[in-house]
This record gives C-alpha cells, sequence and structure tokens, in this order.
C-alpha cells in the first residue's frame, strides 16, 4: 500500500500513549494529568486514521483532583485486553496532597466496551507512577511498575518490579520482584511487556520524558528475568539529532496488525525555537513544545529475535508507511460547535472535576452554553473554563459570547491556557469608571499583568452596547493574537502578540510541567454573585499546513 502514516497521529496534548489492537479495532490511551474527563481514547482501524472515541474516568467517584497542583492527576494509563474485557492501569499523583512522587496511588479499572462504563478503580499498589497489567498465558495476571530507589532517598528511579495481581479478589499477592534496574540513561518508567515466541519483552521509557527520551526494550524467557537489553540498547530516541522535528521521543509501546505487520507508538514533541528566548539560558537553546507531550507511530521489524524501525537506525520518522490494511477514514470533526446537543461533545476538558449542570449548561439558555462564572483563572478549584486541545501551530479559535458584567470582579471570554500560572486571556468585564469593556490580559510564571498597560495601545477597548461580541484567537507559531467583532465580519486586534513559548512544558522549571497548551472558554465571579455567560459557538480550525 502506498499509503502513509503523518506524525504525529494524535496532534496536541497526548503523551504517554498505550497501544493495543482487538481484533481490527487499535485503540490509544493517553493521559491527561488535572485535566477531566480523565484518560483520552483514540481508536483506529488502519493506523493512519483515528478518532477519538471518550474517556475512562468519566465520573468523579473514580477520580476527585479538586486542589491538585498542575501537572498531577492521571499519569500514563496502560490499556489491555483479556478474558473479554478491556483494562486500565494508571497513576493518579497528588503532590499537592502532602504526598510525593512516592506515595503515588496506582488503580486498575476495567469495561466490556473501549466506550464503557469503566468500573470503579481497584487499587494495585503505591510508590511507582506508571503501572500496567500483564495477563500471562497462564492466567495469571502481574502489575508492572517502576519504583523509586528507597536506599537512596526519594528523588531517585530504583527498580521495574512486578507483582501477582488477583483480579478476582481485587487484590495484590505475593512478593514484589524487581526484574530491572534500568540502563545508564536512568530514569526508568513507563514498565509494560510484551510475550512473543517463548520471550518476555520489556520495554521502558528512559531518560526522563525530556530532551533524552527514548524505548528501551530487553527481554527473558522468565518473567523475573534476569532481562538482556536489545543490542541497540534505545530502539528509539531523537536526542542527538537536533534537526529532528520529532523531539523528546520515547515512551512507547508494540502492536502488531492482523496481518503480522508491526508498529510502536511513541511520545514527542515539536518544538518552535523562539530566538528571543535564548535569553532566558542555555537550555532553551532545545525549543519549546509549544502543543505539549504528542503521540507518533514506527514500523518496526523483527530481526533476531529483537524489534527494530524498520527504517534503520533509532530516528523517529515524520512519515512512515502505512500497513496493508483497507482505508478507513473517520468522518470530519466539525470545525464549530453550536451548543445545540444535550452532551458537550467529547473534545471538551474542564480542570480537576466534571461539567455540572450547577455552572456549566447547554439546557438553561437551548443553543448555547452557559458558564455560571466562579473562582479566578488562577485558582485550583471551582473554575467555570471549558477547553480542548490546540493541536497545530497554525490555528484559529472564536466565539460568540452574549454577557452581562455588572463589575471589574465579573469576567468571561476566551483563554489560551498551560495552567494555573501560564494563560493569556480575552476577557469581557466591566472597568473603574463602569464602562463595558473587553481586555487582554496574561499571567505568565504566575505574575498577573495587562499587556501594553505600560504604554502600548489596544489592550483594553470599551464596547458601546450590550450585544453579543465575537472573541477570536490565532495562533502562528510563536505568537498568539487576539481579536474581536461586533458583527463577525470586521475584526480589530487587540493587544500586542504575545509569545506561545511560555505556554509549554519547557518553559521555567522542566520538572512537573507534561501536559500542553489549551484553548476554551471561561467565565469567572470574584463576586459570587453567580453571573453567567451565554456562548453561542466554538470554532476552531488549522490556519495552513502544519509543516513542523
Ligand atoms: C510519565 C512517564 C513519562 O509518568 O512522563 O515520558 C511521565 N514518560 O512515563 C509523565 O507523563
Amino acid at each position: 500500500m502506498s499509503q502513509v502514516i503523518q506524525n504525529p497521529i494524535l496532534p496536541g496534548f497526548n503523551p504517554d500513549p498505550s497501544v493495543i489492537r482487538v481484533g481490527d479495532d487499535f485503540y490509544i490511551a493517553t493521559s491527561t494529568f488535572e485535566w477531566f474527563p480523565g484518560v483520552r481514547i483514540h481508536h483506529s482501524r488502519d493506523l493512519v486514521n483515528w478518532r477519538l472515541v471518550g474517556h475512562v474516568l468519566t465520573r468523579s467517584d473514580q477520580l476527585d483532583m479538586r486542589g491538585f497542583n498542575n501537572s498531577d492527576g492521571v499519569y500514563a494509563p496502560a490499556l489491555s485486553h483479556a478474558d473479554g474485557k478491556f483494562w486500565l492501569t494508571f497513576s493518579c499523583t497528588h503532590n499537592s496532597r502532602g504526598g510525593a512522587w512516592m506515595s503515588t496511588p496506582c488503580y486498575v479499572v476495567t469495561a466490556e466496551s473501549i466506550e464503557g462504563p469503566w468500573s470503579d478503580p481497584v487499587a494495585i499498589g503505591g510508590g511507582g507512577f506508571d503501572p500496567s497489567l500483564f495477563h500471562d498465558d497462564d492466567g495469571r495476571k502481574w502489575v508492572v511498575n517502576m519504583t523509586w530507589d528507597g536506599r537512596s532517598g526519594h528523588d531517585k528511579f530504583g527498580d521495574i518490579v512486578v507483582q501477582e495481581f488477583d483480579a478476582a479478589e481485587g487484590k495484590l499477592k505475593g512478593k514484589r520482584v524487581p526484574i530491572f534496574a534500568g540502563t545508564e540513561l536512568g530514569c526508568t518508567e513507563g514498565p509494560q511487556i510484551l510475550k512473543k515466541n517463548g520471550y518476555y519483552y520489556l520495554i521502558t521509557a528512559e531518560g526522563g520524558t525530556e530532551w533524552n527520551h527514548a524505548v528501551t526494550v530487553c527481554r527473558s524467557t522468565d518473567l523475573f528475568g534476569p532481562y538482556e537489553v536489545h543490542p541497540q540498547k534505545y530502539i528509539l530516541s531523537s536526542r542527538f539529532q537536533e534537526e529532528n522535528p520529532l523531539q523528546r521521543s520515547g515512551h512507547g509501546f508494540f502492536v502488531d496488525t492482523p496481518n503480522g505487520e508491526w508498529y510502536l507508538t511513541h511520545l514527542c514533541g515539536r518544538p518552535v525555537y523562539d530566538p528571543d528566548a535564548y535569553a532566558f539560558g542555555p537550555k532553551y537553546a532545545t525549543g519549546f513544545s509549544i502543543l505539549g507531550r504528542e503521540t507518533a507511530i514506527q514500523k518496526v521489524e523483527w530481526r533476531d529475535g529483537w524489534p527494530w524501525l524498520a527504517c534503520g537506525g533509532n530516528a523517529p520518522q515524520m512519515e512512515v508507511p502505512a500497513p496493508d490494511l483497507p482505508a478507513h477514514p473517520w468522518p470530519t470533526t466539525d470545525k464549530v460547535d453550536n451548543f445545540d446537543s444535550k452532551q458537550l461533545s467529547s473534545q471538551w476538558q474542564t480542570l480537576r472535576e466534571p461539567a455540572e449542570e450547577s455552572w456549566c449548561s447547554l439546557t438553561q439558555k437551548p443553543g448555547h452554553l452557559r458558564l455560571i462564572g466562579r473562582h479566578y483563572l488562577s485558582s485550583r478549584f471551582d473554575q467555570s473554563l471549558l477547553a480542548r486541545r490546540i493541536e497545530h501551530h497554525q490555528m484559529r479559535a472564536e466565539t460568540l459570547v452574549e454577557y452581562h458584567p455588572e463589575s471589574p470582579m465579573e469576567m468571561a471570554g476566551l483563554v489560551v491556557y498551560y495552567d494555573n500560572g501560564n494563560y493569556y486571556f480575552l476577557k469581557i468585564t466591566r472597568d473603574d469608571s463602569d464602562n463595558k469593556v473587553v481586555q487582554v490580559c496574561s499571567s505568565i510564571a504566575g505574575v498577573y499583568s495587562e499587556p501594553g498597560g505600560d504604554g502600548q495601545k489596544g489592550e483594553t477597548a470599551i464596547i458601546e452596547n450590550d450585544d453579543p461580541l465575537y472573541l477570536r484567537v490565532t495562533l502562528d507559531t510563536q505568537w498568539y493574537q487576539f481579536s474581536y467583532s461586533t458583527d463577525g465580519r470586521h475584526w480589530a486586534n487587540i493587544g500586542p502578540r504575545l509569545n506561545s513559548t511560555p505556554l509549554s512544558d519547557e518553559y521555567g522549571n522542566l520538572i512537573f510541567k507534561f501536559t500542553g497548551s489549551m484553548v476554551g472558554i471561561f467565565a469567572c465571579d470574584v463576586n459570587e454573585q453567580g453571573r453567567h455567560a451565554d456562548f453561542s459557538h466554538f470554532s476552531y480550525e488549522q490556519l495552513s499546513a502544519d509543516s513542523k
């Protein structure tokens, strides 16, 4: 087949992919961190075309993240299928609750159908944050996890361990057995086991999820080892490949097609190189993955009982030969959400808690999404904010909002959000002279500012009437620009162009930054009067071919 798979297959914030095939269907689960619902599931029948089929953790009794820090929450889910059902393991990190990575609890949930409903979580031990479940041929199940090295303090990665899981009892049993200490690259995590032709293949992510990231493969004829490392060690990595557009490549797993072809899904980042940012320090020379960590795929061949990239070497490729399977495109998703359905479309995510009728309603004003203002955008509780991933380096998002603020403490509008310290927004509010205004503001590294407040013009505009207002943001690789319109035809830019690179994992402290940029709508009411905003549509559109 001459069809080609274009990477990344899941653009935008879709990290830590875990892939499986059930019959003719391929599924990938990805991490969601503090965004609700937890764990995205994508589906494909040809590995070329993917569609979002839903989420796993959809109820607050499965996942309660209120108060969680940025990038805490759901890490590295691992999907499997056995005994006629789907199994998904995940960890729920909550450093903010007085814990540390050391104390991360891990869980398993099951479902008859990939679309759910998924069960309540069952605890499968803690102390590591990337559990997977390995179903051996003899029917026994094993939790495979990373650990922290208790001997040398809390900040060192320890061994990969396995421990038996009694699914009927919902309990771990027997001793936890260390099976692999990792290679010198270190930070050994994301372990998953594949059994093939009598070998147990242990696949791990190493090098940390940044520029040194890699996929390490080792094998043994015994689950408990000893494990022999692949002759190439890291079968995939983009370290030392500065020209490779797919950076940070690692954290992968294998899948075969019904015809016996093999592929490896993995995470990657596509950095934007910001010349202005070099002044911040040499580490920024590596660029900023403004879309977060994304999912890509590579073709694999087996030789001498080992998997190798089919292209040779270990460098991820942007274009990969498609498998010999019938093309299976999905209907294209609408660019515009008119909010005329009774249910929120699955692209939308909320922060730390589910969207509830009490603050996010599709019924109170039919054909509109009503957001009832709650906490300010920097809060870790009660945010009335709905957002979707930014998937392209060039994009435009737009909304139309009817809003009648009565004080500067009430605001609603459009937001580009990385986390609760880093975001840009265009808000409709009322100024101290009681004018209705539209205004661009930002928070970078937790410091709030109103761009242009030091003399630049155009950051605040008075709106003469109380009609609905169109709000827009465009991204052109390094720059966001907000604009507004009263009729949807004539647009006025507002505020300066805003650098996209602070809204990335790499900006500031790389540790604990794992998500990606989102664009969405919000309403805040610091007066707690329940002032609402009615959004009649939201559109998202790629502006030009994404060449990076
Ligand atoms: C995840 C780990 C990783 O738990 O990053 O890239 C961590 N690999 O496996 C956060 O996604």
